[in-house]
Formats: structure tokens, C-alpha cells, sequence
């Protein structure tokens, strides 16, 4: 294939278009940095000396494995560049002022999905950029649909930047020699409908009846309402389900269940559904709790939890006429 723009021309371009976009570029090439040096040691695993194991706890009691604390403190140093006024990582229990004035502050989860590092599967990075409003402290106070920009980077086989300024969705694939982030894909498109669905099924017996409901249309097959036979996929690494319903759609589903800590599902508002939402409706799909768009909620605190629904348009408009939209 013939080699893209790189991602430096793509972010040269877009601040050059507009003053407040200077700040949202570098915080980018930051986190793309980052993503170099985790994907590094990623591909090395033990022989880089990561383990996988576990190593002490989160605010959220997650166990956090010895490359979320790496990986945490390799964006912090990428970040330590650039003028973000405040910061939300998975792995601070507190939003934490880096410099009050910068126009933008960022959300991320360094790395998501890390139970499965050392099963050699894709694990990822998630941002979001949002502007700082007067008060830093309450820049995660906004809808997601105040992001300025969002991307997730998945380590797999191949280690991708999937990115939003806000303008559709570009795919980048890092040249490992090189160590630069080459433009693979423009513009990126889901399909509005395709017989996939993703949901960790062992789940079934929390789940709400109507998700239940869904769940038993698409084993249904041909013979059911859908009248298309579904295939079932399950990496349990956000990122990668992500990026395999932007390249052929489906729809990925981690909703809320009956499990104690679970009513509001598993995943984090302000640094996974936000920004993974926002790329899906960049990209023509969409991402719904079932009930409510996921980029008209506003978090109330750093690690809210939410239900997320996210992929095809056509199945994230079913679920949500299930739970009684009127659309
Ligand atoms: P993490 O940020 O602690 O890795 O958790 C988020 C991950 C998602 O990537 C994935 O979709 C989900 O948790 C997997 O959940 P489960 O353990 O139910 O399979
Ligand atoms: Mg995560």
C-alpha cells in the first residue's frame, strides 16, 4: 500500500487551521509518543521485563499490573511537554493541576484491557481532550460531546492510533523502525449493519431482561426478528473490540447488571466511553447506556462508571428503541 500522510503532517495541517488547535496537536503527538516507547516494551514482554502481574491497587481496587504503573508514568512524561491544565488517569484516585492556564486538559486510561498482557493479547491507551474551562478542576464536568479530540492506540499485531480531531476518523499504523505513526486508513466508515455482537456472555444471568431479549434475537439467527445469522466475538480488551467494529462493524455491549459494583456495567466514563464514543459516532456509528446517548452525559466524579452499547448504527438504534426510544 502506498505510504499516507504521517500522523506529524496530519497534526502539522490541523493546527495550522486554527490557533486553539496548537494545544490539541501536541497533546496528541505526546500521547503518540508514548505510545511508541509502551509499544516497545509490549512487544518485548518479559524479555522488556513486564510481567503482567499484578502489583498493588487502584482507588477503584482494580489490581494494577506493573505496565499500567509504567505505562501511567510513560504518558506523564510525554504529557510533562505540553501545557494540560488538568489530568485524569484510571490509575490517580484524584483529577490532579498540572498548569492551570493550558487551554486543554486530558482523560486516559494508559492502558486498557491489561488483564490480558500477559496472555499476549491487544491491550491499549485511551485520550480525550477537552477544552478547560475557567476553573480547571471542572473540566471533566462536561458532556462528551464537548471533546475537542479523542483516540485510542491498540498494541496488537500491528500497534494503530485511531483518531478524532472532531472531523471523521483516521486510522495510523506505527512504522516500528521508523518510529513514526504512518496514515492507514481516511475517513473511516461502519458499516450500519453486520451480524456481530460482543458481550461477555458469561454475564447472562445479571443481565437486565431486554438485553437478554437482544441477546437471544441475534442467537436466533435467520429464524429470528433479525433474520440474519450472528457471529459472536469477545476479546475483552475494549480497544481491540473497538477497532475490529471500526474496521467491520458489529456491536460491542458491556451494559449494566445485577452484580454488587456492576449496576452502571464495568467500563469508566470520563477516559473509555467518552472518547470511545466519540469515535464511533466520527465514524457513523453510534454508542448509547440504551437509555441515553453516552456523549450527552456528564460525569460526576473521576471514575464513574457507565453502561456502554457501541458500534453499527442500525443495532445501537434497535437496542435503544428496545428500551423504548421512540426513533
Ligand atoms: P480495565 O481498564 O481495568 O482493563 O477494564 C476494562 C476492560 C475492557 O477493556 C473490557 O471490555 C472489559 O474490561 C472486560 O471485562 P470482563 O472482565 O468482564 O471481560
Ligand atoms: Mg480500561
Amino acid at each position: 500500500m502506498a505510504q499516507g500522510q504521517t500522523l506529524h503532517q496530519h497534526l502539522t495541517g490541523f493546527a495550522a487551521t486554527d490557533p486553539a488547535h496548537g494545544p490539541v496537536a501536541d497533546v496528541v503527538a505526546a500521547f503518540a509518543i508514548a505510545a511508541t516507547e509502551i509499544s516497545e516494551l509490549i512487544s518485548g514482554g518479559l524479555l522488556s521485563g513486564i510481567t503482567g502481574e499484578g502489583q498493588t491497587r487502584n482507588s477503584d481496587g482494580d489490581v494494577q499490573k506493573d505496565l499500567d504503573i509504567k505505562a501511567d508514568q510513560i504518558i506523564r512524561a510525554a504529557l510533562a511537554g505540553t501545557s494540560v491544565a488538568a489530568l485524569a488517569s484510571e490509575e490517580a484516585e484524584e483529577i490532579e493541576i498540572c498548569d492551570p492556564a493550558g487551554a486543554v486538559s486530558v482523560a486516559f486510561d494508559p492502558l486498557d484491557g491489561s488483564s490480558n498482557i500477559n496472555t499476549n493479547m491487544s491491550v491499549g491507551t485511551i485520550f480525550s481532550i477537552v477544552r478547560t474551562p475557567s476553573h480547571a478542576r471542572a473540566a471533566f464536568t462536561q458532556p462528551g460531546s464537548a471533546q475537542l479530540a479523542a483516540g485510542f492506540v491498540v498494541y496488537g499485531p500491528q500497534t494503530s492510533l485511531v483518531l478524532t480531531l472532531g472531523d471523521g476518523v483516521d486510522v495510523f499504523t506505527l512504522d516500528r523502525k521508523a518510529k513514526v505513526f504512518q496514515k492507514v486508513r481516511s475517513r473511516v466508515q461502519i458499516p450500519a449493519q453486520t451480524p456481530e455482537y460482543a458481550i461477555n456472555a458469561s454475564n447472562r444471568r445479571f443481565w437486565d431482561p431486554l438485553i437478554v431479549a437482544f441477546i437471544e434475537d441475534c442467537l436466533a439467527g435467520k429464524d429470528g426478528v433479525m433474520q440474519a445469522d450472528f457471529n459472536m466475538r469477545w476479546i475483552g480488551s475494549m480497544v481491540a473490540e473497538a477497532y475490529r467494529i471500526l474496521v467491520r462493524g458489529g456491536i460491542f455491549l458491556y451494559p449494566g447488571d445485577t452484580r454488587e459494583g456492576y449496576g452502571e456495567g464495568r467500563l469508566r466514563l470520563l477516559y473509555e466511553a467518552h472518547p470511545i464514543a466519540f469515535i464511533m459516532e466520527q465514524a457513523g456509528g453510534g454508542a448509547t447506556t440504551g437509555r441515553q446517548r453516552i456523549l450527552d452525559i456528564t460525569a460526576n466524579t473521576p471514575h464513574q462508571r457507565v453502561p456502554l452499547i457501541m458500534g453499527s448504527i442500525d443495532s445501537v438504534r434497535r437496542i435503544e428503541r428496545m428500551h423504548g426510544s421512540p426513533d
